[in-house]
């Protein structure tokens, strides 16, 4: 029976930085039959302070003590009979404490957890699963939840890997967090105390490897310096469970060893890698092994010497076998190609790399393959290549860093995404095969298997750059352990681990959490056309133009009257012939093919008619009008929650939603415009292209402003902006106001780029209404931007402004740096309408 006792907060904690995410053991108030629940001795069967085992036990006596002010007093290696919680290995517990019976066979890293009042037996099979044990109780407790339970839990794949994609010099590739926490100039820090409780982080979801350098790898990790750094690293994460990988560059041979080859054939090439991971091995002697990216996005690989991605893969292999240790190689393989040709298609080029060496690999090569043919789009259908290698292991890559679904500037709960893939049945040999259980290696009989995520976690005291982003790490954990869960399960432990107990704060981030990602896919890019974000430059805000015209093959193939990849193997790429026959059949026929995928697999008129009875193009516009305004809700369901969270994290969520309105309007806007301009179809709710409470600023009275024709057209309301005649000149834009007499909420338009922070002033009647600074890149996490496009575009709202027919509106800009104080417009908004 589940007992949970509603436990009141005691009072909202002051000023939480984030620093502990979902481990802060915040203060519930606990009388009466909850204290008898409350275990007075922690009991820890192994004394060595490097163990996890150690690490559970004083886990547990902080969690205890901080969360119901319970001391429990620690006992070491010695059972007590009464009102303590044990934790241990089942051996440790069978040879300290006497016989056990009841529990299951457990698998590697699995745990037993039993709880009768104040009796508690966390026993792991190793030394990890009782850790995991462990901050499963706490996470228990710290949702006051003190129901009796007995079961066993077990891990459904040993690959629980997170990758980081930090560079040497500290910066972080797509990381929105801040810098990195291991590398600085070429080195690994000194000072180690983040990576310390970043581990904590990581075990507490159960992941145990982080690969802590990126894909794009530089050589310069294998310096003798380094290595000793890697061990430094090592040694702070192994008592948290967690081993560490290190991702290679193929060419390492050539340019830190300083071979004339890196041929994975050549002898020398050979014992070069035997001798760099003899040594590695010398320095961190748990290394859970090496990730590889070969011959892609121009990284060196096997091909440059005519040798199969297999060969390059085997080469590492061989080389940690004595050590036990693993090579992850990507399937993220592909080539540029060209748009003209109506076969080519990028998505194809994984399965078409892959699928002639299943079986080549050996034993402990694990393929991860993203979990899309292209990259982390919006919405992708499932990897084909899942369902074509049968003698090879394999893992899914995901992607917690918000890359292209809104860099932790938009709020984006994506375990629901990866759900569509991990629960896809690929129907293999017309049998059930779940995405999930091929990656973890049951359906295809396979040892190994797992999954991977790029977190990139930085310096920023809320690891990702957004609190409310910690969801998706908290998410990733939680599947990769058990990808049946429920996201919104998962979702709501991690909400009340982060934000406590009241179910109305509950409910609310429920709520805007789960309609996050269906939000940001209607005002991003609809019916699997993927992202339509900028590919050619920040990977942010709108640019539908970017995705064609370039060999980069993500490709819409959008023009006047169509639009849509023909990806079927009777008229199209072919792509669909790389599923099993029941699934290739699916998307072959387009009356079969599910509307979300639709652009995905056919080109077809925007007047062709999906599914829901909607055109292509009315489905464009009204799926981005409900998008924008699902965002504006999530500013108003944070704002109802005012006083019942604290104010330190209240403010900064708050200036995130409240961006996200914004932004969301200007994707709305953009990818309705360039669409509406290409396909000349008009909105049959004749909102696309009219905007009746708007100012442009091009048609106010400019002094010290000049016209500005943006590019893209689509990133400014009617094409243009205004920008100060120079980057000293201030600027100011006045009119007179003709709408109705009444209360609005402003919103002004405006771009902020990175390298200057203008100001801007707004009056009305000379009176001022507001002032704000472009200061974004230096508030919200995402890529800034140098130019007045989508990046830079974004909206300040005043809210509640008294305005009388014939007021003057006035806008001061005063340039910095380059930024010329650019704007778009000014909406005049009456309660209830968005425009
Ligand atoms: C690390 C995408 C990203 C790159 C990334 C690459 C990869 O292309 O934009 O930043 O490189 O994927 O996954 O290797």
């Amino acid at each position: 029976m589940r007992i949970l006792f509603f436990l009141a907060s005691l009072g909202i904690v002051a000023a939480e930085n984030g620093l502990d995410g979902w481990l802060r053991y915040a203060s519930l108030s606990c009388t009466g039959q909850c204290r008898s629940k409350l275990p007075a001795n922690i009991v820890v069967l192994n004394a060595t302070e490097t163990s996890p085992i150690y690490i559970a036990g004083s886990e547990l006596q902080i969690g205890l003590k901080s969360i119901y002010g319970s001391h429990a007093e620690i006992t070491w290696g010695k059972c007590k009979a009464s009102s303590s919680v044990v934790v241990g290995t089942v051996e440790q517990y069978r040879e300290t404490c006497g016989s056990l019976s009841g529990i299951p066979e457990l698998e590697e890293d699995g745990f037993w957890l039993s709880t009768q009042g104040d009796k508690v037996r966390i026993l792991g099979s190793n030394d990890r699963g009782a850790l995991y044990g462990a901050f499963e109780y706490l996470s228990m407790l710290a949702q006051g939840n003190f129901s009796a339970v007995a079961y066993a839990s077990n891990p459904s794949a040993p690959i629980r890997w997170v990758n980081q994609w930090d560079n040497m010099d500290g910066s972080i590739e797509r990381g929105y967090g801040g810098p990195s926490i291991f590398f600085k100039d070429g080195a690994i820090v000194e000072d180690l105390s983040r990576v310390k409780q970043y581990g904590r982080l990581l075990a507490s979801v159960r992941i145990n490897a982080v690969v802590i350098n990126n894909v794009n790898a530089n050589a310069t990790l294998l310096t003798p310096e380094n290595l000793k750094g890697l061990g430094r690293i090592a040694d702070v994460f192994r008592p948290y469970g967690v081993k560490i990988g290190i991702s290679l560059n193929f060419a390492s041979p050539e340019t830190l060893g300083g071979l004339d080859t890196y041929d994975p054939l050549d002898t020398s090439v050979i014992d070069w890698w035997s001798s760099v991971t003899e040594q590695l091995y010398q320095n961190v002697p748990d290394m859970a092994g090496y990730l590889v990216k070969a011959d892609s996005e121009g990284e060196p690989g096997p091909a440059v010497y005519n040798r199969t991605l297999s060969q390059g893969a085997n080469l590492f292999a061989k080389a940690l076998q004595p050590y036990g240790g693993i090579v992850m190689f990507r399937a993220f393989v592909y080539n540029q190609l060209n748009e003209s040709n109506w076969d080519a298609d990028r998505a194809k080029a994984a399965v078409d790399f892959f699928k002639p060496l299943d079986g080549e690999f050996e034993e402990n090569v694990v393929v991860q393959i993203k979990f899309g043919p292209i990259d982390f789009q919006v919405r992708e259908p499932t990897s084909p290549l899942f369902a074509n290698l049968f003698n090879t292991s394999s893992a899914i890559e995901l992607e917690v860093t918000q890359e292209y679904l809104g860099q932790q500037s938009h709020l984006v709960y994506l375990p629901p995404l990866w759900k569509t893939v991990l629960d896809f049945d690929l129907r293999v040999d017309h049998k059930p095969s779940l995405v999930r259980d091929i990656i973890t290696g049951k359906r295809f009989n396979r040892k190994l298997g797992g999954s991977a995520a790029v977190v990139n976690v930085g310096t920023n005291t809320t690891w990702l750059g957004s609190h409310l982003s910690m969801s998706n790490l908290y998410g990733y954990g939680r599947l990769a352990w058990n990808a049946a869960d429920d996201p919104e399960a998962i979702l709501q432990d991690w909400i009340r681990l982060t934000f406590g107990l009241d179910p109305t704060v509950l409910k609310t981030l429920t709520q805007l959490s789960m309609e996050s990602w269906p939000a940001y896919e209607n005002y991003s890019g609809n019916l699997g056309i993927q992202t339509l974000t900028d590919i050619l430059y920040t990977h942010y805000g709108p640019n539908p133009q970017s995705q064609d015209g370039n060999g980069w093959g993500q490709w819409t193939r959008a023009d006047s009257t169509s639009i849509g990849m023909d990806r079927t193997v009777s008229n199209g790429t072919g792509y669909s012939g790389q599923y099993p026959d029941e699934i290739a059949a699916i998307y072959e026929d387009i009356s079969t093919t599910p509307d979300d995928l639709l652009l995905w697999f056919h080109h077809v008129n925007y007047t062709h008619r999906l599914h829901s009875g909607k055109t292509i193009i009315q489905h464009f516009y009204d799926a981005h009008y409900s998008g924008a305004e699902s965002a504006q809700s999530f500013l108003t369901q944070w704002e109802s929650l005012k006083g019942k969270v604290d104010e330190e994290r209240y403010n900064h969520i708050r200036h995130r939603l409240d961006y996200q309105t914004g932004h969301s309007i200007v994707w709305r806007d953009a990818i309705n415009n360039f669409y509406h301009n290409l396909s000349g179809i008009p909105d049959t709710s004749k909102r696309v292209g009219h905007h009746p409470w708007r100012i442009e600023a091009e048609n106010m009275n400019l002094d010290g402003y000049k016209v500005y024709t943006v590019s893209p057209f689509e990133t400014a309301s009617g094409s243009i902006a205004i920008v100060t005649a120079s980057n000293d000149t201030v600027g100011t834009a006045t009119t007179k106001v003709d709408f109705p007499s009444g209360t609005y909420d402003l919103a002004v338009n405006y771009y902020d780029l990175y390298g200057g922070k203008s100001h801007w002033e707004l009056y009305l009647n000379n009176h001022q209404i507001g002032e704000w600074a472009g200061n974004s890149e230096d508030v919200l996490s995402h890529t800034p931007s140098i130019y007045l496009d989508g990046h830079s575009a974004m909206r300040i709202k005043f809210r509640g402004v008294m305005v009388q027919k014939g007021d003057v509106l006035k806008i001061v800009g005063k340039p910095d740096g380059v930024e010329p104080a650019p704007l778009d417009y000014v909406a005049f908004l009456p309660q209830g309408v968005v425009d």
